[in-house]
Formats: C-alpha cells, sequence, structure tokens
C-alpha cells in the first residue's frame, strides 16, 4: 500500500510462510527474525525489516505521507508505535487463538480480542474530529488500516465503532491501497509488476 500510494517502483518477491521460506538462510540475511515483509533498496544497498521501520524508510526516502516538522512527525511516529507495539501483536495473537491454535483457550480468545477491540476504541476515539488518525493522512494510517481491515479474520468486533468504519471506508477508497491490497496475489502471475525500473525489493 505505502509503495504503491507513494508511487515508488518496486519488485515483489513473495515468501512462502507455508513452505518455511521466511527460515532460508539467505532470506535470514535480510530479515534476521525470519518474518514478512522485508525490503531491499537496490537505490541504496540498505535491507529493512520491521514494517515500521519499512514504513519510515519510505516516507523519508520518497518524501511522502510523513511531515518533516517536530510535532507532526512525532504524531505519526506515536501513532506508528501504537500499531507496532499494540494492534499487531494483539489482533497476531487473536487470530493464532481464533484460528490456528491446536486447542480451543477460551481465556486467551477472550483477552486478546477484548484488547484488540479495546485498541479499536482508542482508534475511534482519535477519529472523532478528523478524517485521518494525526489530521493528515500519514503512514501511521497506512499501517493502522493494514491490520484493522481484516479485524473479521481475528473476529475483533467493530459494531458501534462508526469513526473508525468512516475511516476505513475512506482508507478503503484510496487507488494506491486498492492496488496495494492486490499485489500478494497479482504478484504470482503479473509480470507487470517485474517491469519499470525497479529500485525496491519487498516480500
Ligand atoms: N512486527 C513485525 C511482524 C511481522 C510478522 O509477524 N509477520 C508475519 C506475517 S503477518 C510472519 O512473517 N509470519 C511468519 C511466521 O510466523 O513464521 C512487522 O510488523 O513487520
Amino acid at each position: 500500500m505505502a509503495l504503491e500510494e507513494m508511487a515508488l517502483p518496486y519488485h515483489v518477491n513473495l515468501i512462502n510462510l507455508g513452505k518455511g521460506e521466511q527460515h532460508d538462510p539467505e532470506y535470514l540475511k535480510i530479515c534476521p527474525n525470519g518474518r514478512i515483509p522485508a525490503i531491499v533498496d537496490t537505490d541504496t544497498g540498505l535491507s529493512i525489516f520491521e514494517s515500521g521501520a519499512i514504513l519510515i524508510y519510505l516516507a523519508e526516502k520518497s518524501g511522502k505521507l510523513m511531515p518533516t516538522d517536530l510535532a507532526g512527525r512525532y504524531d505519526v511516529l506515536q501513532w506508528l508505535m501504537f500499531q507496532m507495539a499494540g494492534i499487531g501483536p494483539m489482533q497476531g495473537q487473536a487470530v493464532v487463538f481464533v484460528r490456528y491454535f491446536p486447542e480451543e483457550v477460551p481465556q486467551a480468545i477472550s483477552r486478546y480480542c477484548n484488547e484488540s477491540r479495546r485498541l479499536y476504541e482508542v482508534l475511534d476515539r482519535q477519529l472523532a474530529d478528523r478524517d485521518y488518525l494525526t489530521g493528515e493522512y500519514s503512514i501511521a494510517d497506512i499501517a493502522n488500516y493494514s491490520w484493522i481491515r481484516s479485524y473479521y479474520w481475528a473476529r475483533v468486533d467493530i459494531d458501534g465503532l462508526d469513526n473508525l468504519q468512516a475511516w476505513m471506508q475512506r482508507m478503503s477508497e484510496k487507488p494506491g491501497v486498492q492496488r496495494g491490497c492486490e499485489v500478494p496475489q497479482g504478484a504470482k502471475s503479473s509480470e507487470e509488476l517485474k517491469k519499470g525500473g525497479s529500485s525496491i525489493t519487498t516480500t
């Protein structure tokens, strides 16, 4: 989504998690944590993992979706970290216990789904008087939306969160966001993504 919204050229390399490709020694050189996403910028030779770090890097590279003044920059960073430290880990664990854990553990399901809902309520309050989390559209919106758009998969209830739902709608209408959501599937069959002087490689 960020690469599309910033109009940065890129080439997608798929990492098949089901086949365990995230643990391949070659990939671990890029992401020692064995998780996706990661990028390699062929302009600078830098490789970066952790989606928050990647988003900051791309915003600074493109000069888009993050203000440069001190207050504006840290406003974006705090809502970005809110996703990295809160929504991501809590909703991620909700998905594990709702979908994949071999045993049914109701306490774990309710803990992670309820905590995710609590975090969603924080976002809903923040969005009460603005269209985007920090007023201006930024990488903080992309980071949070990337998780929240799959609320149903984690069984997080969004009923009554009208501000959040209106923001989700605004985000879903952005052409770059729409294209970004389709990239993982498209990359399998589309040679288009591999054309055009790509400078960023992403998983
Ligand atoms: N904090 C990391 C989370 C990365 C993460 O957990 N990625 C998951 C997919 S969403 C993954 O690679 N899972 C593979 C595995 O668990 O082996 C980030 O935001 O980049």
